[in-house]
């Protein structure tokens, strides 16, 4: 999913402008030296320009929910952020005023575009569209609060993770600064920022690789601490490893930049998930072989990229079913 693209969403006296420019500017150049009278000429005019104006009002509030993601309909993860970052039913019910104005607009622009046809001198037009113009504006101005409140969500929206929600999923988690980003880049292509200190990773990196036909998706979380408040990084890391992660590599480090035994605790934690793991053992390589290869068996560890990579095409297997 992208939410990246959603396009920012405007005051409601932004669309009236538009829609005030836009009729005047093609209202006047439709009927430029028609024949008839000039009542009937101004009648035309204006029937067109309020047409135009009721076309450009509506289609930009049917847009705006069009292009909105259903949220009712979005995968598991999104639906769990979204409820979590958003006042979702706000939300709704913001996206329901933009319809329920659309209509409403469209509705009184028929009743005016047939009392135009009736009126009987120029000041009698110019005062019917005043008022349908006072009209209109008046409902638009109702829905300036829903408006900001679209503009809110889509503002929290475009930070979330852009993931493939079809897709195998595998979360690379443990403590800050164990390797997990390293770990993706060894696995993928990616090319994730590596550095000397805890909390480098401040979002969620991924990265792809094909294993025989699948294609998997791999998600490198930013630390994950062990702790209840979470901020909003490692609320998305939870929901990712709840919600859309098939199996997952929890990294072990031995020279214990976090002592073991907390890295312990975050594992037994990460069990209670009830998803297939494999626990790797990172830095193997500045480790003494008795120390990696007695952790190793306690904790049915692997160590290389080579056990990795066979444990997660065993895991695609089981996962779908094939033999
Ligand atoms: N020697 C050795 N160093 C490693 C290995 N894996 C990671 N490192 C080093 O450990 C440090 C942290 O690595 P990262 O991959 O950034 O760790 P991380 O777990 O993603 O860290 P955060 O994003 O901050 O949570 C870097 O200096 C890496 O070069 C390894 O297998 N061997
Ligand atoms: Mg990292």
């Amino acid at each position: 999913m992208n939410f990246q693209d959603l396009q920012s969403v405007e005051k409601s006296s932004f669309y009236l402008d538009q829609a005030f420019k836009k009729s005047k500017k093609q209202g006047e150049i439709v009927f430029p030296r028609t024949s008839g009278d000039q009542l009937s000429r101004m009648i035309r005019t204006e029937s067109e320009k309020l047409r135009i104006f009721n076309d450009t009002l509506t289609s930009y509030m049917d847009n705006i929910v069009k292009k909105f993601p259903n949220i009712d309909s979005l995968p598991e993860f999104y639906n769990e952020l979204l409820r979590l970052t958003i006042d979702y039913d706000m939300l709704k019910k913001s996206l329901g005023a933009l319809s329920w104005i659309s209509n409403k607009i469209d509705q009184l622009s028929k009743i005016y575009s047939k009392n135009l046809k009736s009126c009987i001198n120029k000041p009698d037009v110019n005062k019917l569209m005043n008022e349908y113009y006072g009209r209109t504006s008046s409902l638009m101005k109702q829905i300036d609060k829903n408006l900001r409140y679209i503009e809110e969500s889509r503002k929290i929206m475009k930070n979330y993770p852009t993931l493939k929600t079809d897709l195998f999923t595998v979360a690379i988690t443990g403590f800050p600064n164990i390797g997990k980003s390293t770990l993706l880049s060894k696995l993928t292509p990616a090319k994730p920022e590596i550095r000397d200190y805890a909390f480098t990773t401040k979002q969620l990196n991924q990265g792809y690789a094909n294993y025989g036909l699948r294609k998997v998706q791999f998600v490198d979380t930013p630390g994950v601490l062990d702790r209840s408040k979470m901020n909003n990084i490692e609320l998305q890391a939870h929901l990712v490893l709840k919600y859309q992660v098939h199996l997952i590599i929890y990294v072990i480090d031995l020279t214990e930049p976090y002592p073991i035994k907390v890295q312990e605790e975050l594992l037994k934690k990460l069990k209670e998930l009830d998803k297939p793991m494999i626990i790797y053992l990172s830095k193997t390589d500045i480790i003494d072989s008795k120390i990696y290869m007695k952790a190793k068996r306690k904790y049915k560890a692997v160590i290389s990229i080579e056990e990795v990579n066979k444990k997660i095409e065993k895991a695609i297997k089981e996962h779908y079913f094939e033999s």
